[in-house]
Order: structure tokens, then C-alpha cells, then sequence
């Protein structure tokens, strides 16, 4: 087990370190303690070759200005926020507008762009690193101080775990999840196309045209969101369908899970033979097949295009503030939020 740190520049005066931790089979993993970053995953593939599986900048001054959430915790809450306002306890709370008249991702200050005390950790068994930063009652419009912990872990089973934690001084919203894009054909070989994606999920949920959930939940059957066997992406990416011609031709849908902690996501990419499973204690995961990227865009060094990342953004569902048949995001002042995915890299022959 090996940390190494690496600072790669400052920001309002306080370094931006890169923390590269390695297992004892070679798998690693490099992050920021900007937005608690992931800007690389070495992963094995069926051949032992340990490329890059996750998408990211080659350099720093992108992730401050047109990241599209590259690697990032998510936070205060995840997804958008119909009119970036909300109701709590009598009271209308009145959120940063960062997206239209809608609140997205936490907003513009939201916790991608915030930088984090971090302690690395090291034993026999795991190493890792814990980032912690309080975000102040009133911060981007969102009532309490809350205190907020993200740990990643790294071990030797090349089991990647992040684990949050956070509370607060009065009852507000709260849904974290982190942002990585995934592509499991390594170094960016392909786009992901050809990746296939099972989730255990009977239900999905309907989007309006701001890519905002409607409330109503469909059922997969019949759908190219039925993916309880297993799709290949380009098979529900090319689908004629209105929900995945609306978000401009792919996924950026939210799933309700079946399952937790039972392999409920799988990623399989078959020349590589990478597979990753995503077993989390979260109600739900958005899946964003990367359908829009800003242009003129370099990623891991390349131009960017469509499909060549898939997030698989475990969360609570969004817009929950405005629907109450969903698993509620409200964070009781004094209570905890506690939450967990674990991302294992595996291979299997195709
Ligand atoms: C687009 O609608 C998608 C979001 O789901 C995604 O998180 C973002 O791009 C990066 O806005």
C-alpha cells in the first residue's frame, strides 16, 4: 500500500495536492482535494495492462471553469431543483439559479468547486484519504452549517470505496454523489458504446424537457431502459424512444433500485475484459451516458465527443424536495447522513 502526494497549484492560496494512492496489486488511484477530484483510476484489464478508466483534464484550470462534473463530489445536492427553490418547515428557501431558472449540482459554489482539508490513511489492509469541509448556513442558498465528510478507500480485494457523511445545524436538503465518467476500455481506446450495463431496476423516472423528473415513474419493460440482463449501450442510445431522443439522444436518467449491496450495477466492456461493480445503500443511481460535452473541450488529452464516458451517479432521487412519494433528501438538524458505494474492478473474459 503507497500514498504519494503531489501539489499541482494553488487556488485562493491554498495548495491543490494530488493524493495517488496504490494497492498491493498496482490498481491506483489519483484525486484533488478540489472537489475531492478522481482524475485517474488504473484498472486492470483481462491481459494485466493497468490503464486509465475514469475521464478527466491533463491539466488544472479546466476543472475551474467548464468541468462537466469530471471526477467530482456532488453536493449540496445532486441534480437539479425545479426553480431552484424550495419548501422546509413553512419556510421558501431561494437557491442559486446556476442552470436557467433551475438550481443544478449544488450550484455554482456547489462542493466540485470547493476545496477540502484532506488526511490521508494508510494500514496492511486499505489506504485512503478523508476530505472534510463545513459549508456554512446560507451557502449557495441552502439553510444550516453542515459538516461533510468524503472518504475514499482503497484495498487490496481492488475495491474502491467512497463513504459520506455529514450533519447539521437545521433540518435542510442534502443528496451527495460523485461524478466520474467511466470508460473501462482504458487510455479512451473507444468510446463507450460498446460497454455493456446491467441495473437492477424495474422503474425509472420521467423527465421533463429540462431534464427535471415529471414525478411519474415508468416502467422499464419493453423499454431501452430495461437493463435487468444487461444492454449494450449502443443498443438504448440508438433506441427511438422519446425519453432518450429528449436528453439529446442517450441516457441521463434516473433508475430506482431493486437492490443494495447484490451487485445491482454492472459495467462490462468486452475487449478489455474490465468490469466494474457498483453496490452502493443509495435508493437510486443516475446513469448520464455523456451526451453533451462544452466543445473545444481536451479530455485525458483528447477532443472531446459524445458517449465517451457513462456516470453512474448513485444518489437519492433528484428533485425529491418537490416530491414527496420519493425517498425524502431532508437531513434533520442533529441526525445523521450516511452513505456508501463501492466500486469493484474485476475482469472477465468476454
Ligand atoms: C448535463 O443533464 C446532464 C447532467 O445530468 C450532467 O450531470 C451534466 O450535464 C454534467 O447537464
Amino acid at each position: 500500500m503507497r500514498i504519494v502526494q503531489e501539489q499541482w497549484t494553488e487556488v485562493d492560496g491554498r495548495p491543490i495536492i494530488a493524493y495517488t494512492f496504490t494497492n498491493d496489486n498496482g490498481m491506483e488511484v489519483t484525486c484533488l482535494n478540489y472537489g475531492c477530484i478522481i482524475t485517474k483510476i488504473l484498472a486492470p484489464d483481462k491481459y494485466g495492462n493497468y490503464e486509465n478508466v475514469v475521464l478527466a483534464f491533463n491539466e488544472f484550470s479546466p476543472y475551474l471553469t467548464n468541468s462537466p462534473y469530471f471526477g467530482a463530489v456532488i453536493g449540496r445536492v445532486a441534480g437539479r431543483i425545479r426553480e431552484a427553490s424550495f419548501e422546509l418547515n413553512g419556510k421558501t428557501y431561494q437557491l442559486h439559479k446556476n442552470e436557467n431558472s433551475n438550481h443544478l449540482h449544488g450550484g455554482q459554489k456547489g462542493f466540485h468547486h470547493v476545496v477540502w482539508k484532506a488526511v490521508e490513511f494508510s494500514t496492511k489492509e486499505a489506504v485512503g484519504v478523508q476530505f472534510s469541509y463545513t459549508s456554512p448556513d446560507g451557502e449557495e442558498g441552502y439553510p444550516g452549517n453542515v459538516d461533510v465528510q468524503v472518504t475514499y478507500t482503497l484495498n487490496n480485494q481492488n475495491e474502491f470505496i467512497i463513504s459520506y457523511h455529514a450533519t447539521s445545524d437545521k433540518d435542510t436538503p442534502i443528496t451527495l454523489t460523485n461524478h466520474t465518467y467511466f470508460n473501462l476500455s482504458g487510455n479512451l481506446k473507444s468510446d463507450i458504446l460498446h460497454h455493456r450495463l446491467k441495473i437492477k431496476s424495474n422503474q425509472f423516472l420521467e423527465l421533463d424537457h429540462q431534464f427535471i423528473p415529471t414525478g411519474v415513474l415508468l416502467n422499464v419493460e419493453n423499454t431501452p431502459f430495461d437493463l435487468r440482463e444487461g444492454k449494450l449501450l449502443k443498443e438504448g442510445i440508438e433506441a427511438n424512444h422519446p425519453q432518450i431522443a429528449l436528453v439529446g439522444q442517450g441516457y441521463d436518467h434516473p433508475f430506482l433500485l431493486d437492490s443494495r449491496h447484490a451487485e445491482e450495477i454492472v459495467l462490462f466492456e468486452p475487449e478489455s475484459g474490465r468490469t466494474l461493480i457498483i453496490e452502493t445503500d443509495e435508493p437510486g443511481v443516475v446513469v448520464y451516458t455523456g451526451n453533451h460535452f462544452p466543445s473545444g473541450m481536451k479530455v485525458n488529452g483528447m477532443p472531446s465527443r459524445k458517449y465517451l464516458g457513462i456516470c453512474l451517479e448513485t444518489q437519492a432521487l433528484p428533485d425529491a424536495v418537490h416530491h414527496p412519494h420519493f425517498p425524502s433528501c431532508i437531513l434533520r438538524a442533529g441526525e445523521v447522513y450516511s452513505s456508501m458505494t463501492k466500486y469493484t474492478f474485476r475482469v472477465h473474459q468476454a
